[in-house]
């Protein structure tokens, strides 16, 4: 596959092939770990992402064969959170977070080996995992002085139910592809050299559906866990739906031309 760069990063790889948009974590010599500047740059590849058409399906991963994400990089962690280049200690690892939820294109990990910590909370807010046999999941936090109480708890929970997602947590063990598979942690285990070719499958058979329906139905499988967040998303594309109506462009065109709006032709469906 003949991946062309998007953009250059530092600590990023921002490609593209065939309506995916494929972003790697480039730091194999730590596992992967993100810094501040690594999540700055994913979340601007992620606003690329949603505003380029030509993308249809977003795939995470790391480089090479050993990790997909060891989550903070304990290098750069300082009393308040993360420390990058600009000297502030951030933890907006949470904005990507959100970034990969409200997207309204399928977003896929495609896990190549650990996904620990931070980068086990990625892969689990993407909509879908794609594991290869080598890969190992797990949460460390009360191992080692952290935790994620936002959507690294709770939608961890939605995924694996209550009793799995307290044992992932309270007892920081590590787990295998199959035992992910197992627990509904991820969608499909291949062998690590048909990790991609699985994932450009998967990328390849939604791109076959209407884009409007996957965004839809990813709005709709967010909204009740996102509360109100969740309901804003669901209702933006149902206005979006209706701008595209004749119904409430009269609404509109009315308005400029200073006369009443007449809204008696269209339908009211039963
Ligand atoms: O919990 C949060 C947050 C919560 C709320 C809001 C924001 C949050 C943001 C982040 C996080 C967190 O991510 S906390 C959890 C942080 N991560 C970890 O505790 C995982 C640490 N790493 C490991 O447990 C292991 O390295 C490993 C299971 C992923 C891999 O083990 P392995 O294959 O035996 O490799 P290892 O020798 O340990 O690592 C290779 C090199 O990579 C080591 O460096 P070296 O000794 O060669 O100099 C190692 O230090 C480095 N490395 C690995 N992970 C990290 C790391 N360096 C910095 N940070 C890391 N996370």
């Amino acid at each position: 596959r003949n991946w062309e760069t998007i953009k250059e990063f530092e600590e990023i790889k921002f490609e593209y092939w065939e309506g995916i948009g494929k972003i790697t974590i480039n730091r194999p010599r730590y596992r992967n770990a993100f810094t501040p500047d690594t999540t700055r740059e994913m979340c601007e590849a992620m606003v690329i992402c949603r505003e380029n058409p030509d993308i249809s399906v977003v795939v995470f991963t790391g480089e090479g064969d050993k990790a997909f994400c060891s989550g903070g990089d304990q290098n750069v962690k300082s009393t308040a959170g993360y420390i990058g280049k600009d000297g502030v200690p951030r933890l907006n690892v949470l904005d990507l977070q959100k970034l990969i939820r409200s997207i309204p294109k399928p977003v896929i990990a495609m896990v190549n080996g650990y996904a620990i910590g931070g980068g086990h909370v990625l892969h689990v807010v993407c909509d879908l995992s794609i594991a290869s046999e080598n890969a190992i999941f797990g949460q460390t936090g009360p191992k080692v002085g952290s935790f994620d109480a936002g959507f690294g708890s709770s939608y961890l929970a939605r995924v694996v139910g209550q009793k799995k997602a307290r044992e992932i947590w309270f007892l920081c063990e590590q787990y295998s592809a199959q035992e992910a598979l197992e627990m509904g942690l991820v969608n499909k285990v291949v062998p690590f050299e048909e990790l991609e070719n699985e994932t450009v499958r998967w990328a390849q058979r939604m791109m076959m559906h209407s884009p409007l329906a996957l965004r839809m139905i990813k709005a709709g499988l967010n909204a009740e866990l996102d509360g109100q967040a969740g309901i804003q998303e669901l209702a933006g594309n149902a206005t979006m739906l209706y701008y595209m109506t004749e119904e409430a462009q009269e609404g509109k065109k009315a308005f400029l031309e200073k006369r009443k709006p007449d809204f008696s032709k269209y339908p009211k469906m039963p």
